[in-house]
Order: structure tokens, then sequence, then C-alpha cells
């Protein structure tokens, strides 16, 4: 779906008529790749200079570059996007090359890079690079390190990277704005020596969080906390393409935090350590084991994980709300209240009433209630089970014996071996599930469960 643009528009009559166009060309700008694909791109593998292992961006791409000499040449385009967060809600963002958040730029430690920018929004802007060491006046913040880049200007910044890890950009310029609109991307720095930190799979995305009203396109940039879209790379669940993993596969996922809040993210099934953040490489003895590891704001985390379970592994923020999409704050707690009176009483005005939330909110996952156009249900998505009950920052990891060594297609959902699903039986709701006789030991909390609760109190002293 890539597709190319000619950025150069009339002036490029102008240089094509010119005797010495050939050189004009090879000293000037290169192309500005654009895509307007949702979904994971293939990893693009280096065709010049040296080797490296790509990474995928998940619902996104790499930004493709040429050799100029001994420079690797990029060219971001800051300009309005359309981006959707999955099938049924499209918003207005901001962005670089037709997507939010721009392409992730890859390139190699010792390589010197050369990003031209041209701004096309309505404002001014500039392009920091987080956590990456470049002269102060490639920092890219506006006003103190470079004047900003207006409206239709082209800047360069030009760098050699010292050093390999995961690093973001963003402006600094009208941050505030410019980032609730959704600029920013990924910028990994792979090690010179292809072997070092060398893993099969290495996924990278951005976390980014909107508050768009239900009904509209448009994000409240003015907001500071109660966002309503929480997002992975501008997409969230059911529009969050999973990782697909072979069985065996050392997996790296970068993750970035350019929300408001820190995300707890937690991977099912596996143990993994952080092995890298947007300071550099964690040293081995330095690393521990998790199961959920903590984002924190404006910051980098990236971890590695021995993919030795196969499964569909749910993957996700561990704030529930976080997993939701657009929905209302203010809803009361109608937890084993009866509502059934006060629906009668208010269908007599209101028809199409149905009160929520009495026996908890599951129902909503399953249910298709009318809603306002370009809004997304606040918890959907099925599996092989039935309705996951999902929004948000929620997508699975999917291990496989044998997949290919670059496939990052959808596998399907997970087959599981005979015998190895959870399971209903038998039990009568005659059937006594407390001790009857006796008060329940103390110090400890009466429970539901038939096995506990038969368990003979002296037994368990
Ligand atoms: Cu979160």
């Amino acid at each position: 779906m890539l597709s190319r643009r000619n950025l150069l528009g009339a002036t490029a009559v102008l240089v094509g008529a010119n005797a010495i166009s050939g050189r004009v060309q090879a000293a000037g700008i290169p192309e500005a790749p654009t895509t307007s694909a949702n979904s994971t791109q293939p990893p693009l593998f280096p065709a010049s200079g040296p080797d490296y292992q790509p990474v995928a961006t998940l619902n996104g791409w790499t930004l493709p570059w040429r050799m100029n000499g001994d420079w690797k040449e990029f060219h971001l385009v800051a300009e309005p996007v359309i981006r959707e967060f999955a099938p049924g809600m499209n918003v207005h963002l901001w962005g670089y090359n037709g997507q939010s958040p721009g392409p992730t730029i890859e390139a190699v430690e010792g390589d010197k890079v050369r990003i031209f920018v041209t701004n096309k929004l309505p404002e001014h802007t500039t392009v920091h690079w987080h956590g990456m060491h470049v002269p102060n006046g490639m920092d890219g913040v506006g006003g103190v390190t470079q004047p900003h880049i207006d409206p239709g200007k082209t800047f360069v910044y030009e760098f050699e990277l010292k050093r390999s890890g995961s690093f973001m950009y963003h402006p600094h310029s009208d941050e505030m704005v410019q980032m609730a609109m959704g600029m920013m991307g990924m910028f990994v720095v792979h090690p010179r020596d292809p072997k070092l930190y060398r893993v099969d799979r290495d996924f990278v995305f951005v976390m980014s969080s909107y508050l768009v009203d239900p009904g509209t396109s448009l994000p409240k940039v003015a907001e500071m906390t109660d966002f309503n879209m929480w997002t992975w790379n501008a997409r969230v669940f059911p529009g969050i393409d999973s990782l697909p993993v072979r069985l065996g596969d050392r997996v790296r996922v970068r993750i970035g935090n350019l929300t408001m809040t820190n995300h707890p993210i937690h991977l099912h099934g596996h143990s993994f350590a952080v092995t890298c953040t947007d300071g550099g490489w964690v040293p081995e003895s330095a690393r521990w084991p998790e199961a959920t590891t903590d984002v924190p704001v404006g910051a980098i985390r990236a971890f590695e994980v021995i993919a030795d379970a196969p499964g569909d592994w749910a993957f996700h923020c561990h704030k529930s709300h976080h997993t939701m999409n657009a929905m209302g704050h203010n809803t009361h707690n109608f937890i084993g209240a009866d509502l059934k009176n006060f629906a009668k009483a208010v269908q007599r005005v209101v028809p199409d009433f149905h009160p929520m939330g009495s026996e908890g909110m599951a129902a909503m996952g399953a249910m298709e209630h009318p809603m306002p156009d370009n809004t997304l249900p606040m918890m959907t998505g099925f599996g092989q089970f039935g309705p996951i009950e999902m929004g948000g920052m929620f997508t699975l990891m999917k291990v496989r014996e044998g997949l290919g060594a670059n496939d990052y297609g959808d596998p399907g959902p997970y087959r599981h071996p005979e015998g190895t699903v959870a399971r209903e039986v038998e039990a009568s709701a005659q059937e006594p599930v407390h001790r009857s006789e006796g008060p329940a030991p103390r110090g400890r909390l009466a429970t539901a469960g038939a096995a506990v609760a038969r368990t003979p109190s002296k037994a368990r002293r």
C-alpha cells in the first residue's frame, strides 16, 4: 500500500528543464513515502548498509530511506491525517507521512542520518529526538535550540547515531496541542554488531491517549486527565493487530508512552525482563523477571521474552479502564440493585430505556446498543468461546509452532489440545457450597468455592 508522492510538485518541472537537473536532484530532498495502511506492515529489511533484524511496527510501518554518500537520508512530512482507531471510528489527527503515529525510523549505530522535516501543518512545529544523544542544536526544542519550522518550510536535522537503543520522536513546539493530536513516532537504532542483543522478532509501538466525544472525530486537545481512547499506535481493540510469534522465538517488544499517565503492561503465560529503556540497554545483572512492567510517562520500556508456551496470550494494560473504549465515568454502581421498577417508570417516558449494571456490565460486551456515529462500543470483540469484552489497550500474543520466520500474518484462534480448556462440571444448585455446621473459621473470608468450603477447617490449620 505504499505510494510515493512527489513533494516537489511544480518545482520538479522546473528542475527537469534545467541542464544541471542531475546534480540538483542528487543534492535535493528525498521523496517522502506515505501510507494509508492501518495494519502491521512487513518489516523493512535493509537493502544497503550494515545488516540488522528490522522491527515490526504494530499497526504501522518503517520509513524508507536513501543513501547519499555516507548519509542515510529520511524525509518526514508533518501533516493532518485521518486515522482509523478500529473499524467504525476515524479520527482527525496530526501525524507524519500519511499516518499517526508517524513511521518508525530505523538505522544503525554509527550511521550518519540526515532527516528532512517538511511542515504541512497550519502552525509551526519542530522534531525532538527523545533519548538520543545529539548535538544540542539538533535537539528540536523550538525557541531554545532552533527556530520553529513555519508552515510550508523544510528543515534538516543531521547527526551521528552514537549508540543503539529504543527512542522516540515528537514535536517540542506547541506540545500540548501537537502531542494531543498524535504527533509522535518511534526511532530504533540497531547495534552495529547484528549478533548483539539479537532477537527473532522485534515489535515496537507507542501509546497515546485521546478524548474524542462520542459522535465526534476530533480529539479535545485541552484535556489533561479524563481521556476516553487509550491507544497502541493510535489503534484500540479490536483494531490492534495480534503479535504472531513462533514457538521458541526470542521476542522483544519496545513500548513508548506519550500519554499523560503510566501503563502497567501485562503479558499472560510468560515472564519477561526489561532489557532496554530510552536511557539505553539494561545490563544483564540488573534485569529481573516480571509479568507486568510499568511504562512511565515519557519513557520507553523494551522487554524480552522467550515465547515458550503455545496459545493466544492476552497482552494488555492492567488498568482496567484502559481496556475499554469511550465510556461514561459518571456511571453509578448499581450492582445488586433491583432496577426493574425503576426501568418500568422510565420506559413510560423513554420506551427504549434499558437499565445497565445491576448484574455487572458484561452484557455490554455482547449487546449491540444504538450508538452515535463514529463511536466504538465500550467493550467488544468475539473469540472462539464468546464475547471478549475488551477495548482500548488490549491484544493477543499468538505463540504457534512452525510459523514462517518472517510471517506476521494472523494465525487465527489457538487450537487447544484436548482436555486443556477450563470446562463446566456437573454441580446441582441444591448442593451446599458452604459448611452448614458451625461458623466460618475466624479470619477467613466465607467463600463460594466448593473445594475450599468442603475442606475440613481442621485440616487447613
Ligand atoms: Cu493503561
